[in-house]
C-alpha cells in the first residue's frame, strides 16, 4: 500500500450515479481504491455498491451506516479506515460528477510529489469555474468563501471544497476526533487544521459542474452552521483549544 491512493465517496441516495462513479475512478490509469460510506440511503445505493465490488474484486470497499449521519462523520470514518488499511493519499470527492474523477490523478500528483501536502480541487482559484449553477447559488457560496477566508485567514479561495486528495501524514496530525463540524464546515475545519499544522496547501483549479442526477443535500441548516464553525474554529485557535 506504499504509494496507493484510496477516494473516499460519501453517498446518500446516489443510486443515479455511484456505478458509473465507481467505474470511472476504477478505470483511471492511477491506480485507485474506492471506500463509499453509505448511511443508509433508502434508494439502494450500497446495494449498487456491493455489486461494483464483484465486479471490482479488491478495489472497492464499503462501510454502511445506520442513518444520515453527515459528511463530517462520514469522513472521519473514512480516514481511519484509509491509515488503517496504510493507504499513502486519501482522496475525497462527491458521487454526484460534480467533481470529476478525470482530474483525481493530477491532485494526488501534486500531493506524491511533495509539492504540497494537502491538494484542493479548487472552484475559485482560476476565476470561476463552476458550470450550471443558479446564480443565487453562486453568489451565496462565493460569499461565504470570503467570509470564511477573512475570518479564518486561511489562504486559499475554496474554503469549503469537497475535492482533495490529503497526504495521510496530515490525517495523522490533525487531532480528528476534535472535529466538531459536520457540513460544509468540516472542509473549512480540516483545511485549517492542517494549515495551522504546518503543512502546505495547493489549490489546483477544476471544473465543478452541477449534478444532473438524484437530489442535492444541501440544507439552510449546514450553511448557518458553517456561519458560526468559523468562529468556534477561530476562537478556539486563538485560545489554543483547537
Ligand atoms: N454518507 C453521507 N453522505 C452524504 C450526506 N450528505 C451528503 N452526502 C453525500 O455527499 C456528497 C455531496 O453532497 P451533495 O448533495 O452533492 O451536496 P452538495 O454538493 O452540497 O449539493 P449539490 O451541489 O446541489 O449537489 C454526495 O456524494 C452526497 O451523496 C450524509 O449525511 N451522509
Ligand atoms: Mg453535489
Amino acid at each position: 500500500m506504499e504509494d496507493k491512493a484510496l477516494v473516499i465517496i460519501p453517498t446518500y441516495n446516489e443510486a443515479g450515479n455511484i456505478r458509473r462513479m465507481i467505474g470511472a475512478l476504477i478505470s483511471l490509469k492511477e491506480e485507485v481504491d474506492v471506500l463509499v460510506i453509505d448511511d443508509g440511503s433508502p434508494d439502494g445505493t450500497a446495494s449498487i455498491v456491493k455489486e461494483t465490488m464483484f465486479d471490482f474484486p479488491g478495489r472497492v470497499f464499503l462501510i454502511e451506516r445506520e442513518g444520515k449521519l453527515g459528511l463530517g462523520t462520514a469522513y472521519v470514518t473514512g480516514f481511519k479506515y484509509a491509515i488503517e488499511k496504510n493507504y499513502q493519499y486519501v482522496c475525497e470527492m462527491d458521487a454526484d460528477f460534480s467533481h470529476d474523477p478525470a482530474d483525481v490523478p493530477e491532485l494526488i500528483k501534486v500531493v506524491r510529489s511533495r509539492e504540497a501536502d494537502l491538494a484542493i480541487g479548487s472552484r475559485y482559484a482560476n476565476g470561476i469555474s463552476i458550470i450550471n449553477w443558479p446564480l443565487t447559488r453562486l453568489i451565496l457560496s462565493y460569499s461565504a468563501n470570503i467570509y470564511a477566508r477573512t475570518i479564518t485567514g486561511l489562504p486559499i479561495f475554496d474554503t469549503t471544497a469537497g475535492f482533495k486528495c490529503i497526504h495521510r501524514h496530515v490525517i495523522e496530525n490533525i487531532a480528528l476526533d476534535r472535529i466538531r463540524s459536520n457540513g460544509y464546515a468540516f472542509q473549512i475545519e480540516l483545511h485549517f487544521r492542517a494549515w495551522k499544522a504546518g503543512f502546505k496547501l495547493k489549490e489546483v483549479s477544476i471544473i465543478f459542474r452541477e449534478r444532473e442526477e438524484g437530489v442535492s443535500k444541501m440544507s439552510k441548516k449546514i450553511v448557518r452552521e458553517a456561519m458560526w464553525r468559523v468562529w468556534a474554529i477561530k476562537m478556539r485557535s486563538i485560545f489554543g483549544a483547537l
